[in-house]
């Protein structure tokens, strides 16, 4: 489970219902065009925070089949809800998910006792393996290096998606953590993350940009910085311009562009304006 890992968008239609034909289209094209190493299903990118238990559970139902083995796949099932995320955890596992992650509890400020019994709980419930998915900047939850340790001791606890851009913290991690595994979770920061070690990425972006992404990995571990920099340089460009025009709606107009029946993001996100997919149409035209 290393290298390139797409967090999963998922196609929703006009009224925002699942669409599977369209999250078909989008596995295929991760796994087919792309090329990634493996799939994060039901992130942040799959607007897993906006949708329903069973909502969530049919994702993870038609990712699997779709994907048939080809690449390992990864379910997110973190939820302020501990028994759905309980529940989410038991029905991955039975699919045959290679591993689970869950970000940390969110929005009530639980203290550091609360959230290693949260995890704790969804793992030791499984036959499986957890990664911590940590996003200070969204849930506000910052862990100190001492409590990644804490967590760490247990072994089905074997890694963590860290969304961060406090590379100190990172780099301490490594050197304590060897034996663990740290993705990276800023696309626009794989390069350098990926000079301190990491072991692969999850990213957003990758839905489009899987290629490039790898480039830049596998450049950066073989030590040709200056060459993995001069794919970032296109890669940043690329991404500030999806960002400045709305991160996964742009992302969704882009894979249209490519043929692939993405739909449209879950309410209360809002639907492009004319003009933002034509800018967004325009951003894949220029760049993929
Ligand atoms: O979308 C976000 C929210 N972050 C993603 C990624 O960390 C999320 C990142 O790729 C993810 O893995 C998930 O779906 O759970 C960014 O979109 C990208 O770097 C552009 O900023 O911050």
């Amino acid at each position: 489970m290393k290298g390139i890992i797409t967090a999963l968008m998922v196609s929703y239609d006009q009224d925002g219902n699942l669409n599977e034909k369209g999250l078909r289209e989008i596995i295929r094209y991760n796994v087919d065009v792309c090329k990634v190493d493996g799939l994060y299903v039901n992130g942040s990118t799959g607007e897993n925070f906006m949708i329903s238990t069973e909502e969530k559970k049919e994702i993870f139902r038609i990712t699997k089949d779709e994907v048939k083995g080809q690449v390992p796949l990864i379910a997110q099932v973190g939820s302020v809800n501990l028994r759905e995320a309980i529940d989410l955890a038991k029905y991955a596992t039975d699919l045959g998910y290679d591993a689970l992650s869950a970000v940390t509890p969110f929005y009530y400020k639980f203290n550091f006792n609360e959230i290693k019994h949260y995890y704790n709980s969804i793992i030791n419930a499984v036959d499986n393996k957890m990664i911590i998915y940590s996003i200070p900047f969204l849930t506000g939850v910052n862990m100190s290096l001492d409590q990644f340790a804490e967590l760490f001791e247990n072994e089905k606890i074997i890694g963590v998606k860290f969304t961060a851009g406090d590379f100190y913290l990172l780099e301490r991690m490594r050197k304590k953590f060897p034996e663990k595994l740290i993705y990276g979770g800023f696309d626009e920061m794989l390069l350098p993350a990926t000079v301190l070690g990491i072991d692969g990425a999850i990213g957003s972006t990758f839905n489009v940009n899987g290629q490039r992404a790898r480039q830049i990995f596998e450049l950066g571990k073989q030590g040709k910085i200056e060459e993995a920099r001069e794919i970032q340089h296109v890669t940043n460009d690329l991404i500030s311009e999806i960002l400045d025009n709305g991160l996964y709606q742009t992302i969704k107009e882009m894979l249209k562009e490519k043929g692939v029946d993405a739909g449209f993001c879950r309410e209360p996100m809002e639907k492009l304006s004319e003009e933002r997919i034509a800018k967004a149409r325009s951003i894949a035209k220029n760049h993929l």
